[in-house]
């Protein structure tokens, strides 16, 4: 179901923030068309990010993800705009930046670093139930 003020959120994780490409994330936002509605530069706590990852507890990459995404500054962005959740996750590309596709940002901007952890530059809600409730954890105020 698509309506008019469907948000997302996306978050530029610490490998895109100290690697200086928050304006690029933010220019595919934008020359899509989305319309930024939110944004903010932070790091972190992990108690945020538990509530961020709960889907994640339990599995074998969830200590590292936490320690990955807590290790530096991340910029939180609402976006808006008709089928945004989808739209966006198309932008992003799949999770793994060594296979996707060139023209998404994980394939254009991202590589596996030998990190241990899939440092992949953005985040971007699965659902609009996802994004609702993610919204809600990192823009209490929206
Ligand atoms: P998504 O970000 O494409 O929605 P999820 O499966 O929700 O992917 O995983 C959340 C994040 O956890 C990924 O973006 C990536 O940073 C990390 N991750 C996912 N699967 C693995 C894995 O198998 N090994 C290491 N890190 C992973
Ligand atoms: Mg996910």
């Amino acid at each position: 179901m698509s309506s008019p003020n469907e948000r997302t959120l996306v978050l530029v994780k610490p490998d895109g923030v100290s690697r200086g490409l928050v304006g690029e994330v933010l220019h595919r936002i934008e020359t899509k068309g989305y319309r930024l509605v939110a944004m903010d530069l932070r790091v972190p706590g992990r108690d945020l990010l538990a509530e961020h990852y709960a889907e994640h507890h339990g599995k074998p990459f969830y200590a590292g993800l936490v320690d990955f995404m807590s290790s530096g500054p991340v910029v939180a962005i609402v976006a808006e705009g008709q089928r945004v959740v989808e739209g966006f996750r198309s932008l992003a590309g799949p999770t793994d930046p060594t296979v996707a596709p060139p023209g998404t940002i994980r394939g254009d901007l991202g590589r596996d670093w030998g990190h241990g952890i899939t440092e992949n530059v953005v985040h971007g809600s699965d659902s609009r139930e996802s994004a609702s409730r993610e919204i809600k954890i990192w823009f209490p105020e929206l």
